[in-house]
């Protein structure tokens, strides 16, 4: 008999819904099936029949399928799982086992570049666009740990992973199937469609245990979308069973880093940086250049300041002073945030500490606590009115979750809980006595201070009050 498999086409498409299969497959009576035989015979016509058909036709019953398959092989079209189609159904194919170790390769197919764009088309609203798009870029950094990719998140044109939530048809042969069931799908690498993952919208995504956890299952289909199958080891991220496990410091499964490895290769390595300083020039630099900003200055005037983790981040120009418990550190900025532009001109923290924002004309920057994601957003996204395109300060008041931005002589109150412009108001019928204007504002010690040109002011927000006045540099303790 000659076995005709094209796999240019079976490269072309690795998902579809395996999870309505088992049931749906009729059983023959006569022959020993396990529960084994169904779930590889559901991979198989997943994988290699359905998968070369349906481009031409659309996907009939799973009779149908099983029916088209046997026809193809000339077997008997019994539409039945038994003992000849489940023997064709385990011969090698196109020189790839079916079944091999670890996590195997679905389709020999691979990105030919280690540098891969994606880019979010639409959100859930069951989560929030900063949920999202951290989930997504921790499922990413899963492979890019262990594996010599990339990724890089653009926000129009065409990325090579194109990520969508959708229902039903959604634009692709393969409809979902409304709450539970399938749970999502991804291609493998190609153009056009390869690569892309596509999600139900008709499931409930979470970051927790409850219902469908986003970033598990988008781990899962990225390896899809890398060129991974699913993997027979139970432990495996690529086995097709969805379990719930914690997320907050995920390790991949060794069976997936086998598996990813074995197509990219191991991570390079990347050379220890040097700590000490390349030599100087032979042409001594003046003692003070305009461009580093003296700390000591009692004229020295702030961009911004904000916490992250416990030290306060003070920004002035290209530079920040980290002031933590015990002593103050100048960092350049682009050195820890390769994304943020310098001259910033607000910044704040969330979530304790753990979330910087940062704000420059009439964009703002979100950095995690990693400091590994870094995404930016228009500040249109937080009410503010189209005049407004440049914020100078801003502060979080933690007790009642609002935070206060101060842009000109005004300030506005947005309710960080739930994600509202409150109210605008004048800085000084508020806060009277600290100027009318405000060049950074932040809470340190529990206690709130706002500078304004030269000056620090702490300030008691209930009693609206100065309680102290102090030059700017009494903060770098000279
Ligand atoms: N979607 C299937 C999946 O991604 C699609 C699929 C079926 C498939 N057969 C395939 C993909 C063969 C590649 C090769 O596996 S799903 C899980 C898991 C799904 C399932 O919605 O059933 C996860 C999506 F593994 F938990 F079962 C994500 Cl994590
Ligand atoms: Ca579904
Ligand atoms: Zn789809
Ligand atoms: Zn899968």
């Amino acid at each position: 008999m000659k076995m005709k498999i094209n796999c240019l086409e079976v490269s072309v498409l690795i998902a579809l819904a395996c999870t309505a299969l088992p049931a749906a497959v009729p059983v023959n009576p006569k022959s020993e099936n396990n529960e084994g035989d169904f779930q590889f015979a559901e991979g198989y016509l997943n994988r290699f029949y359905t998968i070369s058909t349906v481009k031409s036709r659309s996907r009939g019953p799973v009779t149908e399928t099983l029916k088209r398959m046997q026809s193809f092989f000339k077997l008997n079209v019994t539409g039945t799982l038994d003992r000849e189609t489940m023997e064709v159904m385990k011969r090698p194919r196109c020189g790839v086992p079916d079944v091999a170790k670890y996590s195997f390769l679905s389709s020999n197919s691979k990105w030919s570049t280690n540098k891969i764009t994606y880019r979010i088309v639409n959100y859930t609203p069951d989560l929030t666009v900063a949920d999202v798009d951290q989930t997504i870029a921790k499922a990413f950094k899963v492979w890019s740990d262990v594996s010599p990719l990339t990724f890089t998140k653009i926000n129009s044109g065409t990325a090579d992973i194109m990520i969508s939530f959708g229902t039903k048809s959604h634009g692709d042969l393969f409809p979902f199937d409304g709450p539970s069931g399938t749970l999502a799908h991804a291609f493998g690498p190609g153009s056009d469609i390869g690569g892309d993952a596509h999600f139900d919208e008709d499931e409930t995504w979470t970051t927790t245990s409850r219902s469908i956890n986003l970033f598990l299952v988008a781990a899962h289909e990225f390896g899809h979308a890398l060129g991974l199958d699913h993997s027979t080891n139970p432990s495996a991220l690529m086995f097709p069973t969805y379990s719930y496990v914690p997320t907050e410091r995920y390790k991949l499964p060794t069976d997936d880093v086998n598996g990813i490895q074995a197509l990219y290769g191991k991570r390079t390595v990347i050379p220890p940086q040097p700590t000490t300083k390349p030599p100087q020039k032979a042409v001594p630099e003046p003692q003070s250049s305009p461009s580093e900003p003296n700390h000591c200055d009692p004229n020295l005037t702030l961009d911004a300041v904000a916490s992250l983790k416990g030290d306060l981040l003070i920004f002035k120009g290209s530079d920040f002073w980290r002031k933590s418990r015990s002593d103050v550190t100048e960092e350049s900025i682009k050195a820890n945030w390769p994304q943020l532009p310098s001259d910033i001109d607000a910044a704040y923290e969330l979530d304790g500490g753990n979330t910087l924002l940062a704000f420059k004309g009439s964009q703002f920057w979100v950095v995690f606590e990693n400091g590994f994601n870094v995404f930016k957003y228009g500040i249109g996204l937080l009410g503010f009115p189209r005049t407004v395109t440049q914020i100078d300060a801003a502060v979080h008041i933690e007790e009642t979750g609002q935070t206060l931005f101060f842009v000109g002589k005004y300030y506005y109150s947005f309710n960080e809980r739930t994600r509202r412009m409150a109210y605008q108001s004048t800085i000084s019928s508020r806060f009277p006595g600290i100027g009318s204007r405000v060049d950074a504002a932040f809470v340190m010690s529990g206690n709130y201070y706002f500078s304004s040109g030269p000056f620090l002011y702490q300030y008691d927000i209930k009693s609206r009050r100065v309680i102290s006045t102090q030059g700017n540099s009494a903060l770098l303790d000279c």
